[in-house]
């Protein structure tokens, strides 16, 4: 009687400890490498590589960009892409509808889809925050890493989806402004310039046992970014694009 119950105590530790050791294996294997070239899109001079490393487990990503060739003014960036359907990164050809010579944001939407997560400084990174441009980077050159919340939706179907950077200086003259294109087609207080996508990437998962880029709960701000103080040095154009961006954000 005894031994059978010294026995049974014996197996059920034999099993939780099989079962922690098996516990503690799938924590350490439960990490998926994305990486992504992001290319110049309407002729900017920016460009970007992106690693992203999600916890499969909270669903957590670890978004890390270099960029460079970037306006030293915010420049919005963006997870997007169409839920269970197909999205890629346009040309100008492709999406150009009103012959300007351009891909505007909402040209350029029906190929890369719509926002699925706003890849911010700080704060929220829902499509909420799409257009909150005091919480986006404003290097020229770069590094923005930071790890966010995803939903399982978007955690799932990552290798589909893109990432967008906005604002080209299309006229060459270190700020947004409207030059010879204009405003926004987002919304008429923002140059085109600064809502414009200026580079475009896709996510690729790679094999198991990719880098490991860690993870943090905060963002980190890289070599060569600017101070979000310096949004006030940027001039009209930025102030309005700040003032347009918050108002729609407050909507
Ligand atoms: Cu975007």
């Amino acid at each position: 009687m005894r031994s059978t119950s010294r026995l049974a105590a014996i197996v059920a530790i034999v099993a939780l400890t099989v079962g922690v050791l098996a516990t503690g294996a799938l924590a350490q294997s439960d990490t998926v490498t994305f990486r992504g070239q992001i290319n110049s899109l309407n002729d900017s001079a920016a460009s970007a590589n992106a690693t992203a490393t999600l916890d499969e487990s909270t669903n957590q990503l670890n978004v890390r960009i270099n960029g460079q060739g970037f306006v030293a003014a915010p420049h919005a960036q963006h997870i997007h892409g169409v839920q269970s359907g197909q999205s890629t990164c346009p040309t100008v050809g492709q999406v150009d509808e009103d012959g300007d010579g351009f891909a505007s944001t909402p040209e350029g939407q029906t190929t890369y889809g719509p926002i699925q997560a706003s890849l911010t400084t700080e704060g929220d990174t829902s499509p909420d925050s799409a257009l909150a441009v005091e919480r986006f980077p404003t290097y020229e050159t770069g590094t923005y890493s930071r790890t966010i919340q995803l939903s399982q939706d978007v955690a799932s179907e990552l290798d589909r989806l893109h990432i967008v950077m906005h604002g080209n200086d299309v006229n060459g003259n270190g700020e947004y402004d409207a030059g010879d294109i204009g405003m926004s087609p987002l919304n008429e207080e923002l140059p085109f310039e600064a809502t414009m996508p200026a580079a475009c990437g896709t996510l690729t998962a790679q094999a198991a046992g990719g880098v490991q880029t860690g993870a943090g709960g905060t963002a980190e701000t890289g070599a060569g970014m600017t101070p979000l103080a310096l949004l006030a040095a940027g001039g009209l154009a930025v102030g309005g694009f700040g003032f347009g961006l918050r108002r729609a954000v407050n909507r």
